[in-house]
């Protein structure tokens, strides 16, 4: 038997079929312990177990057509190798994402790319060796003669026969798969379904195709559809309510982004200790509207994609990111602009990562913000910073030489990073004692965002004895989840819950993330049970800054009107709202999370909800893959002219402009009788007195890259 074995593998033939065995037990040990397929029945759960071997048979078949002996088995690891890296990125980036990598994420996350290595890194496991170890010990086999060569080459007839079988192989798989699932490929399924009827590779091939399409549509796009989408927006549209409108006019608007920070940190105790004492203040404050049913709606671009929701009030893209994809030549409508040029206000952003992360550098300036100060205006070496860039006590205690500067009124939004994954803080940093389960992340989080929670208190202080606060209206929100799908069974226990009977519902509640806006010296604020997301955020600014947002093609809606539309829709066209949660079609009741037997009533009034939720999604989506707002310049707006921004010398130039207006300056400092305000920042941030070093923990080493190029030619 053992013997046959190997005069088998001696052959060009068996040595094939001994990688593609490989291959199939590799992909399938993913399948089973990495993703979730959710297998539903007899035929889906074969055709995972066969989908890989079509695809594999074809690709590695191709070394069948060469002769010469060595070339055919080096070739035929090396696809072997390539397929693996495709696997295996995909275990790794599901880890973080609860995701598959698309070609969008592929080829727009070069700017990216290197920012992500330490969560990447911190993602590896030693049992991922799994994945490289059979190339590894077969390389050296052969190298070491230990495998025959066999110098035989195969017939084109077979090799032929090879691939033709494969592809109507192939063609088989499809055709069970469209019977379980019809139009698979025609509708926008979950990329899950694509994996689980087809294979990574067929995902990966069918995505990129679907890419190309699109970069296609844009080219060919016309001024009609965006009257198709002007029309949608403006019979959405919601009037403002007259309580609200203008309260917060003039004011300064400090938007504080809260890194990954969820909704269940809010009044979250552990081992006795709030989480987040000062945001629990802050929430419970009758100065501050507070929001307990808002959630993220972010894609692909997670940060970004919350950031061009706050920003423009369009979606994030169904792949990729928005940012990183089109942000570089968009035509944009965004907060900075509108309220540069309706209310005089100046804007910045303040973030301590590299300005080419998500391609900001690009984007903002399409956006119209005046200064982004990221991390080369600060001090981010040595224990001053984490992967994503600066700490956050540093971030805030830092900027302010650049914001006491900026002309008031201002519009300014602090990107925070410290609670990012993976969640670690060195102990300087902390004594906060937490959780003790078996995920690092888990217990990790409830430091950082313990941390975060810090810093903004000392932010806050700052801003009240710099007299900021009472002129200003504080915009805190959280950007998305922190702790993915395949960690809330660990979760599970500290929420009150149990892991067993985790449903997708209550993974759909944990994606609530805090809504706050903070008006110090007002008393009207409560808690607001409104449901909203993410996309609603712009108009509702707006209309508190007496800032109408009728003429603008926006599809949130102002979360204190009446017209408000409370159905909030994820970027994968499930959707949640006061009464149902509808996840994958399945329907459930959002108060008691009990499924919906649904009968024909129900059903009538989902369909008609998922409807619009599509509709709404797929404008959005044609409005930017096309860039349709080229085509259209409300009343009074001047289009963005991305190269009237340049974020160097940010300083100099506040001080030039401070300098030319005199005793008009409006600025902090001009206020402040011509001197800094910093005194009255306080720290216990143990770096803040530490010497500069050389080393940087930044993971991204090309901070000032201004070339677009990449960018855009990924769409
Ligand atoms: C990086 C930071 C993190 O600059 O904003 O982005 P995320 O990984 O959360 O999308
Ligand atoms: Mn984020």
């Amino acid at each position: 038997m053992f013997t046959k074995f190997r005069q088998y593998v001696n052959t060009r033939i068996g040595f094939f079929w001994l990688l593609i065995f490989l291959f199939w037990a590799k992909t399938l040990l993913a399948y089973l312990t990495e993703f979730s397929l959710g297998v539903a029945d007899p035929l889906q759960a074969f055709l995972m177990l066969v989908n890989p071997i079509a695809t594999t048979v074809f690709f590695f078949s191709l070394a069948f057509y060469i002769r010469k002996t060595n070339v055919y088995y080096y070739i035929l690891l090396f696809i072997d190798a390539l397929e693996t890296v495709l696997l295996y990125a995909n275990v790794i980036y599901h880890r973080e994402f609860t995701d598959f990598m698309t070609v969008s994420t592929i080829t727009g996350y070069s700017k990216v790319s290197q920012g992500l290595t330490g969560s990447s890194l911190a993602l590896a496991s030693w049992y991922d060796l799994f994945y490289w170890i059979d190339i590894i010990v077969i390389l050296g086999l052969f190298i070491f003669h230990r495998i025959n060569h066999d110098e035989r080459p195969i017939k084109k007839r077979t090799a032929f026969a090879y691939s033709s079988v494969a592809i109507a192989g192939f063609g088989l798989n499809l055709a069970l798969a469209e019977s379980n699932r019809p139009q698979l490929l025609t509708r926008t399924f979950d990329r899950t379904y694509i994996v689980k009827y087809l294979g990574l590779d067929a995902f990966t091939i069918y995505d990129g195709i679907k890419d190309e399409q699109t970069n296609h549509q844009r080219a060919s796009a016309k001024k009609s559809e965006l009257d198709t989408v002007r029309d949608y927006t403006s019979s959405h549209y919601a009037s403002p309510n007259a309580k609200m409108y203008g309260i917060a006019k003039g004011k300064n608007v400090i938007v504080i982004h809260l890194e990954s920070f969820q909704q269940f940190l809010i009044d979250k105790k552990v081992n006795g200790k709030e989480v987040t004492p000062f945001l629990n203040k802050l929430y419970h404050s009758n100065s501050t509207y507070a929001f307990k049913n808002f959630f993220h709606q972010v894609g692909q671009g997670k940060t970004s994609d919350a950031e061009n929701m706050l920003e423009t009030s369009t979606y994030g893209l169904s792949t990729g990111s928005l940012f990183s994809q089109l942000g570089s030549d968009n035509t944009f409508q965004a907060a900075p602009a509108i309220l540069n040029q309706r209310a005089n206000y100046s804007s910045a952003v303040f973030h301590g990562n590299v300005a080419s992360f998500w391609n900001r550098n690009n984007t903002y300036k399409n956006m119209g913000y005046q200064y982004f100060f990221d991390a080369s205006y600060f001090d981010t070496t040595g224990d001053k910073s984490t992967g994503y860039g600066l700490k956050d006590k540093l971030l805030f205690k830092d900027s302010v030489q650049y914001l006491e500067r900026l002309q008031q009124p201002f519009y300014v939004k602090y990107i925070t990073v410290t609670n990012h994954f993976p969640f670690t803080l060195d102990s300087e940093d902390t004594d906060f004692k937490t959780t003790d389960t078996s995920d690092s992340a888990i217990n990790g989080y409830f430091q950082t965002a313990h941390y975060l929670d810090q810093s903004i208190e000392e932010f806050y202080s700052y801003l009240d004895k710099a007299g900021l606060l009472k002129n200003s209206m504080i915009v805190l929100y959280g950007d998305h989840y922190g702790l993915s799908n395949s960690e809330n069974s660990t979760l599970a226990p500290l929420l009150g819950k149990s892991s067993s009977d985790w449903t997708s519902y209550d993974s759909a509640q944990l994606q609530r993330v805090p809504f706050m806006i903070n008006m110090p010296g007002t008393t009207g604020g409560k808690i607001e049970s409104t449901y909203g997301g993410e996309i609603d955020v712009l108009p509702t600014v707006l209309h508190l800054l007496g800032v109408s947002s009728k003429r603008y093609v926006q599809f949130g809606t102002d979360l204190f009107s009446s017209q408000h539309d409370t159905t909030v829709a994820f970027r994968n066209r499930d959707f949640v709202t006061p009464k149902y949660t509808v996840l994958n079609g399945n329907i459930y009741d959002s108060k008691t999370g009990e499924q919906i037997k649904s009968d024909e009533k129900v059903q009538t009034t989902v369909d008609k909800l998922q409807k619009k939720v599509n509709k709404e999604l797929n404008l959005s989506d044609s409005l930017n893959t096309k860039n349709l707002l080229r085509f259209y310049t409300p009343k009074g707006f001047k289009k963005v002219d991305a190269s009237d921004y340049n974020y160097a010398d940010g300083l100099e130039k506040e001080i030039q402009i401070q300098n030319s207006l005199k005793n008009k300056s409006t600025s902090l400092y001009s206020k402040n009788g011509n001197k800094s305000t910093d005194e009255f920042y306080e720290t216990d941030a143990p770096e803040a007195s530490h010497k500069k070093t050389d080393s940087t923990r930044i993971k991204i080493t090309n901070p000032d890259d201004t070339d677009n190029s990449s960018a855009s030619s990924s769409k």
